[in-house]
């Protein structure tokens, strides 16, 4: 059968979900994992009529101009500041993202840095393999700070936020968030979490979880002066985006020991880290893996896969992308 449509993957995906899309259209896959620059992703964009894109494609009206095939670009991501939506919409391609599938894979690992910068788990390994662990513990030494019991601060309480907050109550912590615009009670009672004005989050918070989607009003939410607010004992965490944070002043914050620990997933300028950070024993760090696991990062796949196909006009939801960023595009067809 002669496939209409041809679409290419801009990075390695799941055999079978390659195999998904190729019983429906002319799959072209990326073998290797890079960074496509602006030049590249035009050259690509312009012979095929969609695309599912990495968080490191930047997909700006500049690429897309000029482009009359293109009739789709599907995120492999929740956040899509990689995406210019409105140039997308104006071009009357539809864009779309995976949201909801990661919630709580993304959820549980913003736990697991909280309680790995808290308890010191990353550095005391590192200090074992070293094979430092030869005499007696000192009883007062590898001393951390406690996570249960403690007030829990989110900063964005999205759906990655309200799962984060849920979790709290195993551990004894009151919630208390900022956000834009409040939840509805249901959903704040549902989560136990409080609506406070962003200083006083960042005052009264004991740990702060960083939920929030990057934007330019989201740009060094968290700086010098958000940092000095923080209580010395708090442990900071971001998942979320880089740029979200100042690097620059959070690693010196570290430093002085005005914050007890962070644990980051994301960075400023990613993959490069801050040459600070990467040397601090109160820094966890890890290479953007918070929705990582085997099932969620297929389900991430087979989600952008059913969101391209059905921007196409395939499969069982044509015309209506599961996922759909720009709906306007629709409407105009
Ligand atoms: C990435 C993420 O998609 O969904 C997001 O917004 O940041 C992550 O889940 C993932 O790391 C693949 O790049």
């Amino acid at each position: 059968m002669s496939k209409s449509h041809k679409v290419w993957v801009s990075r390695p995906l799941f055999p079978e979900v390659l195999e998904h899309l190729a019983r429906y259209v002319e799959v072209q896959a990326e073998t290797s994992e890079r960074k496509h620059t602006a030049a590249e992703l035009r050259e690509k964009l312009a012979g095929v009529d969609g695309a599912i894109i990495g968080l490191s494609d930047r997909i700006d009206g500049a690429v897309i101009a000029g482009n009359r095939r293109l009739r789709a670009i599907a995120n492999l991501a929740v956040g899509y500041n990689n995406l210019d939506v409105p140039a997308l919409t104006a071009a009357g391609i539809f864009a779309t993202n995976t949201p909801d599938v990661l919630n709580e894979t993304t959820a549980d690992y913003a736990w697991a840095l909280l309680l790995a910068a808290a308890r010191r788990v990353s550095s005391a390994e590192r200090w074992l393999r070293a094979g430092n662990w030869r005499g007696g513990m000192r009883f007062d030494d590898w001393l951390g700070v406690d996570v249960h019991g403690r007030t829990l601060g989110i900063l964005g309480m999205g759906r990655i936020g309200q799962a984060i907050a849920r979790r709290a109550y195993g551990f004894g912590m009151p919630v208390l968030y900022h956000n834009r615009s409040r939840l509805p009670v249901a959903i704040e009672h549902d989560c136990r979490a409080t609506w406070v004005e962003k200083a006083e989050l960042l005052r009264r918070a004991d740990h702060l979880m960083l939920v929030l989607p990057y934007s330019a009003q989201s740009h060094h939410a968290i700086g010098a002066a958000e940092l000095a607010l923080m209580k010395p004992t708090a442990v900071l965490v971001n998942i979320a985006r880089g740029g979200i944070v100042d690097d620059a002043a959070l690693a010196v914050a570290l430093r002085e020991g005005r914050l007890a620990a962070a644990g980051l997933d994301v960075f400023e300028g990613e993959p490069a880290v801050h040459a600070l950070l990467r040397e601090l024993d109160n820094a966890v760090l890890s290479p953007h893996l918070a929705s990582a696991s085997a099932d969620t990062r297929r389900a991430m796949a087979q989600l952008a896969a059913d969101n391209l196909l059905a921007a196409l006009g395939h499969g069982p939801d044509a015309g209506h992308p599961p996922s759909w960023l720009n709906p306007e595009v629709g409407e105009r067809a």
